[in-house]
């Protein structure tokens, strides 16, 4: 097709009847002889239309969102914050441009201290769960590790992932709490493989779990519970009563079962 093309430019069709008799799109054409773009296109010119920023104004501008009281915000919440007091500098996408060409390397100030991490030990323990986490083939779900051997070695087993013996049912509520009560859960695992424990609404703080130091109070989401080992949390179970879930973060564990349900009441 090329050859054709370049035949009929050569006797004086004009592009726009070339392409029309060759059924190619322009644009095609237009692509093929600008040839490939490699890496990042070029900057764009600037026409010189007079409306360009000149030094002086975007050296203004980078003062501006050098100035203290504009330390810790974004570049669209200082052009906003201008604008609310009715001053416009330039347009939000010049000041980004300006503040990555700039040399604006002002340090966010640090985040201030928080308050001290409650410590639920200090607190009454109104109840003690214990959860179980295994794996076994199913059928055969007491989790003990015997039952590992045949993992894989037969068509028709499939791996369970159970909490104290049982797969995920929504219509069960597994684990009854007390709303506005503190309570001890001892997680085990008596399975081969670690599972990180993601309870929803309430965050756990650990109290024991074999080898950190938690003489500080030490608060997570997801708790992980290694291999053949155990985790002891308190859980305050406030703010929110209703019912909700705890399961393995494993997206795979959750999906055969590992997962269970707590109501606060
Ligand atoms: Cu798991």
């Amino acid at each position: 097709m090329s050859a054709t093309f370049t035949e009929l430019r050569a006797a004086g069709i004009p592009i726009t009847r070339s392409c029309a008799l060759l059924g190619r799109p322009r644009a095609t054409h237009y692509r093929h002889a600008r040839g490939p773009v490699q890496g990042p296109r070029p900057a764009r010119a600037v026409p010189e239309n007079g409306q360009a920023l000149s030094g002086a104004e975007r050296a203004a501008v980078l003062a501006l969102i050098n100035i203290p009281a504009y330390a810790d915000l974004a570049i669209g919440q200082i052009w906003a914050r201008e604008l609310d007091e009715a001053r416009y500098w330039c347009s939000v996408s010049s000041m980004y441009r300006i503040k990555v060409v700039g040399d604006s390397a002002q340090t966010p100030r640090p985040v201030p201290a928080g308050p001290a991490l409650r410590d639920l030990r200090a607190e009454p323990v109104a109840g003690r769960k214990t959860l179980n986490f295994a794996m076994g083939m199913a059928g055969n779900m007491g989790g003990d590790a015997a039952t590992m051997g045949g993992m894989g070695s037969g068509e028709d087993t499939m791996m369970a992932f159970t909490i104290n013996g049982q797969e995920f049912n929504p219509e069960r509520t597994d684990t009854p709490v007390t709303a506005g009560t503190v309570e001890e859960w001892t997680l085990i695992n008596s399975s081969p493989m670690d599972h990180p424990i993601h309870l929803h609404v309430w965050p756990m703080q650990i109290i024991d779990d074999g080898y950190r130091d938690v003489s500080e109070p030490r608060w997570q989401d997801v708790v992980n519970v290694p291999a053949r080992g155990q985790v002891k949390v308190l859980i305050a179970f406030e703010d929110f009563p209703g019912r909700t879930v705890y399961h393995c973060h494993i997206l795979d564990h959750e999906d055969q079962g590992m997962m269970g349900t707590v109501e606060a009441r």
